[in-house]
This record gives C-alpha cells, structure tokens and sequence, in this order.
C-alpha cells in the first residue's frame, strides 16, 4: 500500500476537505459526505479523480 498522504475536496462553497493515508477510507468518508450533505451518490472512480496527494 502506498503510503502516500491523499486529500480530497469537495467543492469551494461546502469547504470540506479530508486527508488520508488510507485510499480506502478516504473513499468510504467521502461518499458518507456526499450523501449525507449533498444526497449525491458517488462512486469509488468519482473519488479517485478528485483525489490529489496532500
Ligand atoms: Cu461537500
């Protein structure tokens, strides 16, 4: 596993922003995010893509 912190944002106006070490559950936080505040679905690839290294 790569050990590389990665960072994912949400959009300017949400502001939410989350890092991690673990793709796995960055993916996992992420999607509870998007649901949660936005009702959206996304999948495992949205994520990937917005994902950066921190
Ligand atoms: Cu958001």
């Amino acid at each position: 596993m790569a050990e590389t912190l990665k960072k994912v944002e949400c959009e300017p106006t949400c502001g939410f922003m989350i890092r991690s070490h673990d793709e796995k559950e960055l993916i996992e936080l992420v999607r509870q995010h998007a649901e949660k505040m936005h009702k959206m679905k996304v999948t495992d690839k949205d994520i990937r893509e917005k994902m950066k290294t921190a």
